[in-house]
């Protein structure tokens, strides 16, 4: 298996509990380096750019809302299949699905305010990398 990267994003609800701390670790434990950082507030624009791929979902204009709704920290992780490892310690997407001692199953209060975000594929992880990363923001 090779080393790869992904993208994450700790959400509003995560950071607005302060458990920024608590969902690196967990990050860590898996064996994911977290080699970008930034702790930033999303614009509605920065929002609906990033999850265009959903506008045409009835819960699009509420999740932009919700992802503006206050600070969000943006990474990018590496390891040994790290987009597919991360999916794992993130959970299901609805934490009444997620699996114990995932991210989502421990943290996440909603469907919607479900703590993180984690890219869905390797080509997917390039193109959310790209649009909040420069490269000198990278040190792996
Ligand atoms: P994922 O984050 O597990 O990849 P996606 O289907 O890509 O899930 O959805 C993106 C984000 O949209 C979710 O993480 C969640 O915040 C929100 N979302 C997904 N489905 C629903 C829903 O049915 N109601 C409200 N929000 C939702
Ligand atoms: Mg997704």
């Amino acid at each position: 298996m090779a080393v790869e990267r992904t993208f994450s994003i700790i959400k509003p609800d995560a950071t607005r509990r302060n458990l920024t701390g608590k969902v690196n670790a967990k990050i860590e434990e898996a064996g994911l380096r977290i080699i970008a950082q930034k702790r930033v507030r999303l614009t509605p624009i920065q929002a609906e750019g990033f999850y265009a791929v959903h506008r045409e979902r009835p819960f699009y204009k509420d999740l932009c809302a919700f992802m503006c709704s206050g600070p969000v920290v943006l990474q990018i992780l590496e390891g040994e299949n790290a987009v597919a490892r991360y999916r794992e310690v993130m959970g299901a997407t609805n934490p009444a699905n997620a699996a114990p001692g995932t991210i989502r199953k421990e943290f996440a209060e909603s469907i919607e305010a479900n703590s993180v975000h984690g890219s869905d594929s390797a080509e997917n992880a390039e193109t959310e990398m790209a649009y909040f990363f420069e490269d000198r923001e990278i040190v792996g």
